[in-house]
């Protein structure tokens, strides 16, 4: 099992105090960009874009599909932060460095996470498409203790021992269901549970029909520290998976997981997924 390291509270502070200083905008709202999905922050309004490598202690983006910029602006009205490429446990980060802007959004006064990501599907009803609310997750990483709380208790974030039941906030889901009926997208909508691994190597089949044995609807390697550390310092989050590719369940399969298709599905649901946030955010 990997150790976790976790960041000193200076760190956050730093980081939050510098990103004040450079800029007027005091959203409440943060947006979490998966794979290929941060052309939502190019539709903002007023923006103010901030490269990572400019905030002090920020991790740095390394994969494609990721660009790595904070994008601060309106959306439908609403002021929001985008980040415009997200962290990986893959790039060698620890939970906690992964979920480090989250934190500093909290100090920035964030109260609503919302979190997407591109997934593969294990819920053989699902297609490639779909776009799932996530209402649970399976920290699989945590079975070997990788959590990104792990180590002394931040108090002022939040409790040593914060519950994960609720970690989905019901409302925020059921107001994006709604979204999804006015936008007429409701055929592609699902509701399921997203487990995390490790990665950076996809998944085999043997471990697909384990996950499928679970109860698990979509993978990926994401999202999950986030959420642990959002929830941690209450902040209501709404999880969003599209799913790129269908897991490979059966030894017949010829086909290939790859970055590229699931870089090019995220593309072809931008549009889609642009306009449920938009909508969603509006109602908030
Ligand atoms: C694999 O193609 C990449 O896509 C997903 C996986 O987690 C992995 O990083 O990306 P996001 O979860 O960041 O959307």
């Amino acid at each position: 099992c990997l150790m976790e390291s976790s960041v000193p509270l200076q760190s956050y502070k730093e980081a939050a105090e510098w990103i004040l200083a450079h800029t007027d905008q005091r959203p409440r709202i943060a947006v979490i960009c998966g794979s290929g999905l941060g052309t939502l922050a190019e539709t903002l309004e007023n923006k103010t874009v901030i490269p990572y490598e400019d905030i002090p202690h920020f991790p740095s983006s390394t994969v494609p599909g990721h660009a790595g910029r904070l994008v601060f602006g309106l959306l439908n009205g609403k002021q929001c932060v985008c980040m415009q490429g997200r962290f990986h446990i893959y790039e060698g980060y620890s939970m906690s460095t992964v979920a480090f802007p989250v934190r500093v959004f909290s100090l920035l006064g964030v109260d609503t996470l919302i979190v997407t990501n591109a997934a593969g599907g294990i819920n053989s009803n699902y297609s490639v498409g779909d776009i799932m609310f996530i209402k649970d997750h399976i920290n699989m990483p945590g079975f070997c203790g990788q959590n990104p709380l792990r180590g002394p208790n931040e108090d002022g974030f939040g409790v040593r021992f914060p519950c994960m039941s609720d970690a989905y906030d019901q409302h925020l889901r059921h107001l994006a269901m709604d979204c999804t009926q006015e936008l007429g997208l409701q055929d592609i909508v699902q509701e399921g549970i997203y487990c995390m691994l490790g990665g950076p190597s996809y998944e085999t089949i043997a471990e697909c029909n384990m996950l499928k044995l679970l109860g698990v609807d979509a993978v990926g390697m994401s999202t999950v520290p986030e959420v642990i550390t959002g929830r941690h310092c209450r902040m209501h989050i709404l999880g969003i998976s599209l799913i790129t590719n269908m897991a490979i369940l059966s030894y017949n399969s010829t086909a290939h997981a790859n970055h590229q298709e699931v870089l090019q599905t995220s593309q072809l649901r931008a549009a889609a997924l642009i306009a449920l946030l938009t909508n969603l955010v509006g109602k908030m």
